[in-house]
């Protein structure tokens, strides 16, 4: 009886491929995937939960609101919670930034080197109405050498240019996880009956340009007028014209432009000068795998990943997508701002 040969495609999961990539860095020694692993499996808790949040009544608002004023939900502090609790325990995590925390926390008893901030349920005010949310990472190295934790600000504060790792989760029709360590842009989605995540796609190349825009064209009206008119130009027949697409939620709007081409805005407005989405743990991580996988991400007039931040919640606008899109966007707005 001859024994069968398995030759068809194996199964990879994210912890065997983060540690795969680890181990062709010479150096390591295996305490990044260790905090990855840690990402991977509150991501594996936080899609449960979402998937059976009508089920645990745990939909809907909480009764706090966070540091932007917003009403926190039920789900964004679970969310919270579980990330803390899966990181903490890790020993190489030293702080961590979160959304829903007014201020950075130091992790208590560690002399851990790596800060981890996030969004731990990004698109909140999709989770009532079963539309696709997800959780957004950065992961940086300690900065300051200040391991006592006295003053974490220095720590966190650092340039998009130096994230170490960043990824989402989106938890959407499927749960996927997306992650880049600085060596391309790998694609997970997780098979709930065995609760891992499964390599989908290695290396994903964003296409170099997408007939598809996304942003909230409610607030058109307060738009920069080079945002207007590139908006107006991509109606006309010379533009094609492009489809629109915006589900409100930043991962999976990021997450269609990531794999179809396109661009994603959300500029300046009235309500929000600054823009609504905030620099260290929504714009950076995007435009860290943007960058990764051939797009490109500005604040209008800067890349974001060369932003010096001035606080843990502040806010950018953001314009992210396919290479030649976002040049174009560029031209507009030279023109007229
Ligand atoms: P949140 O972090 O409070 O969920 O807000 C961020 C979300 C993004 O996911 C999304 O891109 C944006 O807010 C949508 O805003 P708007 O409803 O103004 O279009
Ligand atoms: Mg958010």
């Amino acid at each position: 009886m001859s024994a069968e040969i398995v030759t068809e495609k194996n199964f990879v999961t994210v912890e065997e491929h983060i540690l795969n990539q680890q181990s062709n860095h010479p150096t390591s020694t295996g305490s990044f995937s260790w905090l990855l692993s840690g990402i991977t499996m509150a991501g594996r808790i936080i899609s449960a939960k979402v998937r059976r949040a009508g089920i645990l009544e745990i939909l809907g608002e909480a009764s706090d609101v966070n540091v932007h004023g917003e009403q926190q939900q039920k789900l964004d502090i679970l969310s919270n919670k579980t990330i803390e609790q899966c990181l903490g325990y890790r020993g190489n995590v030293g702080i961590i930034a979160s959304e829903e925390l007014d201020e950075p926390k130091v992790i208590a008893g560690t002399s851990g080197k790596y800060v981890v901030i996030f969004d731990p349920l990004d698109g909140s005010s999709n989770i009532d109405v079963n539309v696709s949310v997800g959780t957004i990472f950065a992961i940086f190295e300690r900065e300051s050498g200040n391991f006592n934790g006295n003053d974490p600000a220095s720590d966190v504060l650092q340039i998009g240019r130096r994230q170490l790792a960043a990824g989402y989760i989106v938890y959407g029709s499927s749960t996927v996880l997306t992650y880049t360590t600085g060596h391309g842009v790998h694609m997970f989605t997780l098979d709930p009956s065995v609760g891992a995540f499964v390599l989908a796609q290695e290396n994903v190349m964003m296409p170099k340009s997408g007939k598809y825009f996304s942003v909230n064209e409610g607030n058109f009206n307060s738009f920069p007028k080079g945002i207007q008119e590139y908006l107006k130009w991509c109606k006309t027949e010379e533009a094609g014209p492009y489809s629109a697409r915006y589900i409100g939620s930043l991962v999976a709007d990021f997450h269609r432009t990531l794999l179809r081409g396109g661009i994603f805005l959300y500029p300046p407005t009235a309500k929000t000068p600054q823009g609504k989405l905030r620099l260290m743990y929504e714009a950076n991580p995007i435009a860290f795998l943007a960058e990764q996988a051939g797009g490109l991400a500005t604040d209008g007039s800067q890349n974001i990943l060369d932003k010096a931040p001035c606080s843990l919640h502040e806010r950018t606008p953001l314009f992210v997508g396919s290479e030649s899109e976002i040049k174009r966007l560029r031209g507009y707005l030279d023109e007229w701002d």
